[in-house]
C-alpha cells in the first residue's frame, strides 16, 4: 500500500525504497543513507515517520513472525524474549575510537585494568568493521529512524538518525526517543549523530536463530567515533547496545559534545520534589545501572504532604545558564526500566506507566495474558501457570527465576501519572542538588553531604557499587563506578573530572552534592533501610539542608545528619540509627586507600591535582577518626 520508489546506490544498483520519500530528504541525509545501503546491502529501505500506523504495521509483522506476543490483559502491550545470549550491555566489546588514544582513555599506570572505557585505534576499528559490516544487512530491510534527543525544538536538544535492520529496535526507539519525520527537516543540511546498527545476520543465515531473535553474540562490537559524531553497533539487539539514542549517543557521544560546549551529559535521573509547604526543588541523581534511579525518580512519598514528579529516570543533560543557574533536561521520551523488583508497592508509578503501549523484554508471562517477574508474587494468583522468559512452564515457589534479572519494560514517559508538567520544557528545569549513590552493603551511611563542590566531585569519583545484571558481569562483587559513568564514559576520565571541577567559577551557583546509600545491610544480611517510598525521608532531610537548617554534623567523610534529624515517624521500630550511620574506621581506612590506588592507577597522570588533594584530605581525616 506504499508507493515503491527506487534509488540508485553507487555500487548496489537499484534498491527499493519501500516507504518514505527518499528524494525529498535533505541531500546530506540522502548521502548518509545511500552510503550505508551500499555498504550493508539491505534488500530495501524503509524510511520511518514515527506514526502510529507505521508502528502498527511493524507490530503486526512481528506478531505474525512470533518475535512479539500480545499481552491480552492490557491495551497494546507486547512481550518478547531475546536470544538468551543477548541479554545485557557488553562492556568488554564497547569502544571509543579517536585518533589520539588519550583523548578517549586516561594515561593510566602499570597494572591498570582499563575499566574506565576502552579505546580502539581508527585503523583497528576499520579492520574490525571490514570483517563485519560489508553486506551485513543482505536480505533484510534497513529502517531509517529520524530521532531527537530532548524536546523537539529545544536549544538543548540534539538530532540523530539511526539505521537498523531490527524492527524491535525501531519500536523501542519510537518509545525512547522523539522519532518523527519532522526531524529530517529540522536537521536539514545541519549536523546529526550518525547511528548505524545491525543484528549482524545477513541472509542466507546458517546459524540457529533462537526466539526469532537473530543476533551475532560472537561478533558483538559497539564503536563510538566522537570526532565524527558516529556510532556503529553490531550483533546485539539489547538495550544500550542497540537503542543507540540512549547510552551511545546521549552519554558517550554527548559527553564529548558537552566537554567541548561546556555542559554535562550524565547518567542521572531528574525529579521534582515539593515539600508540604509547597516549595519545589529539583534533584538530579547518579546511581549505577540497576541501583535505583527509576525507583527514586518515581517515588511515592511515605511522608504526608510531599509530592514527587519525574522529569527523567536515566539520563540528564545539564547546563549553567548565563545567570549561573544549572538547568537540566531529560533527552529521552521513555523509560527502559528494570522489571524485577517493580510492583504496585515498590513503584506504583512505573506500574501505571506500562499498562498500555509498552514492550516487555525477557520477562515471564501468566496464563491469563499478563506479565510476571520476581517481585510480583503478591500481585498475581499464587497458582497461576507462568511461562518463564525462556519459555518453560513454571509456578511461584518453583526453583529458578521466571524473568531474567535484567529484563525490562519500555514505556512512554508521557504515560507516567507523575510525569512533571515541565518535563518537555525546552529550557529544562533548575537543578538544586546532585546525588550520587550505589549499592554499598557495608560501612557507608544512608546519606553524606559533601563539604564543597570539589569534595562532592571526589565523592562521585569514589563511587562504588555491587555488580548488577545490567552488564555482562557474573556474581556479586563491589566494583568502582565513578560518577555512575564507568560503562558510559565517552572520553578521558581525568579530563571529565577536570571538566566537573572547572564548573565551579563565577557566576555559577554550585548545587550541593550528596552521597546516598539505600543498600547497607545489617548483621542478619537484611537491608537496614526500607528504601523505595521511604527514601522521601532522606530527600526531606536534603531539602531542609538546602534551606539552611542546622541538622548536620561534620565527620571524617563529610557532613552527616545530626542524630534524630531524619524524620522516622512511623518506622522508628524498623530502623536502627546507629547501625545505619556508624563509620567503621578500619573499613573507611582500607576503602580510601583502595579508592586512591584505583584512581591513581586507572586515571594516572590525568587525575586532576585538585581531586587528588580532596582524596588526601579525606584520608587524613579518616586517619584521625
Ligand atoms: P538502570 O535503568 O539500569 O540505569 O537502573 P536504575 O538505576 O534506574 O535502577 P532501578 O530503579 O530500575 O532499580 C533497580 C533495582 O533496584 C530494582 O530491582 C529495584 O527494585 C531495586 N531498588 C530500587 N530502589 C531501591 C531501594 O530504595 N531499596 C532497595 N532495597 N532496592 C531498590
Ligand atoms: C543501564 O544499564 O544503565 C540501563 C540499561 O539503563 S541500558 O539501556 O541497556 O544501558
Ligand atoms: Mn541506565
Amino acid at each position: 500500500f506504499f508507493e515503491v520508489h527506487e534509488i540508485v546506490v553507487p555500487h548496489l544498483g537499484h534498491v527499493p525504497i519501500v516507504k518514505g520519500d527518499f528524494t525529498g530528504l535533505p541531500k546530506k541525509i540522502q548521502q548518509f543513507i545511500a552510503f550505508y545501503a551500499d555498504y550493508m546491502k539491505p534488500r530495501g529501505i524503509f524510511i520511518c515517520d514515527g506514526s502510529d500506523e507505521e508502528a502498527h504495521m511493524v507490530i503486526n509483522k512481528l506478531l505474525e513472525r512470533g518475535t512479539l506476543h500480545h499481552l491480552p490483559k492490557y491495551e497494546e502491550n507486547y512481550i518478547c524474549s531475546t536470544d538468551p545470549q543477548d541479554v545485557a550491555r557488553v562492556e568488554g566489546k564497547t569502544f571509543i575510537c579517536t585518533k589520539n588514544k588519550h583523548t578517549s582513555v586516561a594515561r593510566s599506570r602499570a597494572g591498570a585494568k582499563g575499566g574506565l572505557g576502552l579505546w580502539l585505534s581508527p585503523e583497528e576499528a576499520k579492520k574490525e568493521m571490514d570483517e563485519r559490516w560489508p553486506g551485513c544487512m543482505a536480505g533484510r530491510m534497513m529502517y531509517v529512524l529520524p530521532f531527537c534527543m530532548g524536546p523537539l525544538g529545544s536549544p538543548l536538544s540534539k538530532y540523530g538518525i539511526q539505521l537498523t535492520d531490527s524492527n524491535y529496535v525501531l519500536l523501542c526507539m519510537r518509545i525512547m526517543t522523539r522519532m518523527s519525520s519532522q526531524v529530517f527537516n529540522l536537521i536539514g543540511e545541519g549536523d546529526f549523530v550518525k547511528c548505524v546498527h545491525t543484528m549482524g545476520c545477513p541472509r542466507p543465515w546458517r546459524k540457529k536463530v533462537v526466539n526469532h531473535w537473530p543476533c551475532n553474540p560472537e561478533k558483538v562490537l559497539i564503536l563510538h567515533f566522537p570526532e565524527e559524531h558516529k556510532v556503529k553497533s553490531f550483533g546485539s539487539g539489547y538495550g544500550g547496545n542497540s537503542l543507540l539514542g540512549k547510552k551511545c549517543f546521549a552519554l558517550r557521544i554527548a559527553s564529548n559534545l558537552a566537554r567541548d560546549e561546556g555542559w554535562m551529559a550524565e547518567h542521572m535521573l531528574i525529579m521534582g520534589v515539593t515539600n508540604p509547604a509547597g516549595k519545589e526543588r529539583f534533584i538530579a541523581a547518579a546511581f549505577p545501572s540497576a541501583c535505583g534511579k527509576t525507583n527514586l525518580a518515581m517515588l511515592k512519598p511515605s511522608l504526608p504532604g510531599w509530592k514527587v514528579r519525574v522529569v527523567g529516570d536515566d539520563i540528564a543533560w545539564m547546563r549553567f545558564n548565563d545567570k549561573g543557574e544549572l538547568y537540566g533536561i531529560n533527552p529521552e521520551s521513555g523509560f527502559f526500566g528494570v522489571a524485577p523488583g517493580t510492583n504496585w508497592k515498590t513503584n506504583p508509578n512505573a506500574m501505571a506507566s506500562f499498562q498500555k503501549n509498552s514492550i516487555f523484554t525477557n520477562v515471564a508471562r501468566t496464563a491469563d495474558g499478563g506479565y510476571f517477574w520476581e517481585g510480583m508474587e503478591d500481585e498475581v494468583d499464587k497458582d497461576i501457570e507462568i511461562t518463564t522468559w525462556l519459555g518453560q512452564p513454571w509456578k511461584i515457589g518453583m526453583p529458578g527465576k521466571a524473568a531474567h534479572p535484567n529484563s525490562r519494560f519500555t514505556a512512554p514517559a508521557s504515560q507516567c501519572p507523575i510525569i512533571h508538567p515541565r518535563w518537555e520544557d525546552p529550557e529544562g528545569v533548575p537543578i538544586h542538588a546532585l546525588l550520587f549513590g550505589g549499592r554499598r552493603p557495608e560501612g557507608v551511611p544512608l546519606v553524606i553531604e559533601s563539604r564543597s563542590w570539589e569534595h562532592g566531585v571526589m565523592l562521585g569519583a569514589s563511587l562504588k557499587s555491587e555488580t548488577t545484571a545490567a552488564a555482562e558481569f557474573k556474581g556479586k562483587s563491589i566494583m568502582h563506578d565513578p560518577m555512575a559513568m564507568r560503562p558510559f564514559m565517552g572520553y578521558n576520565f581525568g579530563h571529565y573530572l577536570q571538566h566537573w571541577l572547572d564548573f565551579n567559577k563565577p557566576p555559577n551557583k554550585m548545587p550541593k552534592i550528596y552521597h546516598v546509600n539505600w543498600f547497607r545491610v545489617g548483621k542478619d544480611g537484611r537491608f537496614l533501610w526500607p528504601g523505595f517510598g521511604e527514601n522521601i525521608r532522606v530527600i526531606d532531610w536534603i531539602c531542609r539542608r538546602l534551606d539552611g537548617e542546622d541538622i548536620a554534623v561534620d565527620s571524617a567523610v563529610g557532613m552527616l545528619p545530626k542524630k534524630g534529624s531524619i524524620d522516622l515517624t512511623g518506622i522508628e521500630d524498623k530502623v536502627n540509627w546507629d547501625e545505619m550511620f556508624t563509620l567503621p574506621k578500619d573499613y573507611w581506612q582500607s576503602d580510601i586507600r583502595e579508592t586512591i590506588e584505583f584512581l591513581d592507577t586507572e586515571v594516572g597522570d590525568d587525575l586532576p591535582p585538585r581531586l587528588r588533594q580532596e582524596l588526601n584530605e579525606q584520608e587524613e581525616r579518616i586517619k584521625k577518626m
